[in-house]
């Protein structure tokens, strides 16, 4: 079985390498967008066809599952993802987790693009799931793209900010850009050590087998990986290389 990950650059990799663990024989069509790399600034029509266009470019080319490891492209897209692809093809998104944040912590900071920040989605997800605990969103202009670089001192200087504009009560930070744990480290190192982190990669990608497994059919396949840069094939970003899972996919090739 083909499961495509779509995102605009390596924030899929996390995603990428839970399904990976959890199904070493399943089939990956990574989807990156180098060319319209950052969505987060891009108007919301725009990300919306982009995303739109490439989920059923997926399908033609045999995905049976789709994935949004992203948190812009799932906040702005999904539901016209969902619409464009009909009931037959499962599409599993990404959004911020505030819910077990807000559960475990009293007050919280969701880091997140500047498009997740503002949008509505987000809004709804605090007003939804944060319960009593205090929840912030602090927007990290430049991180992910600092990150799809491999450009680790351009993150650390996009981290020190955020960290910055993070209260000092905060318990807990959502890591709401799929490209953010992939400097955990960094983000630790920026935070004071009682700070808990919340990402949502390996729940994802747990949720994304479930919607395999319901579809009732063979989801064996080769372990393939497959890339495709803007439509076109292609290899993970040399960034890729600098993070872990980048090297567990990367082993995978040929
Ligand atoms: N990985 C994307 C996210 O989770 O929001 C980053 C999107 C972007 O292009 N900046």
């Amino acid at each position: 079985m083909i499961v495509a990950l779509i995102d605009s650059g390596l924030g899929m990799l996390p995603t990428a390498s839970w399904l990976r663990k959890l199904r070493p024989d399943v089939d990956l069509l990574l989807q990156l967008d180098p060319d319209g790399m950052p969505w987060g600034p891009k108007p919301e029509q725009w990300t919306i066809d982009r995303v739109v266009g490439t989920a059923k470019r997926s399908v033609e080319w045999g995905a049976e599952v789709v994935v949004l490891p992203c948190n812009t492209a799932s906040v702005t897209a999904l539901e016209h993802v969902r619409a464009e692809l009909g009931p037959e093809v499962p599409v599993i998104g990404t959004v911020p987790a505030v819910k077990p944040a807000a559960a475990a912590c009293a007050s919280v900071a969701v880091w997140a693009t500047v498009a997740t920040t503002a949008s509505r989605y987000q809004a709804d997800l605090i007003a939804r799931f944060g319960g009593d605990a205090k929840v912030v969103g602090v927007a990290c202009p430049g991180l992910a793209e600092a990150i799809d670089r491999g450009d680790l001192a351009a993150a650390r200087a996009a981290i020190e900010s955020a960290a910055a504009q993070t209260s000092a009560d905060v318990e807990g930070v959502v890591l709401g850009c799929t490209h953010y744990p992939l400097v955990l480290d960094a983000i630790v190192a920026a935070l004071p050590d009682s700070v808990r982190l919340f990402d949502s990669a390996q729940a994802v990608a747990a949720q994304t087998i479930r919607r395999m497994d319901a579809l009732g059919r063979p989801t064996t396949g080769n372990g393939s990986v497959t890339v495709f840069n803007s439509g076109r094939p292609g290899e993970l970003p040399a960034g890729a290389a600098v993070y872990e899972s980048g090297r567990v996919l990367g082993a995978q090739f040929g």
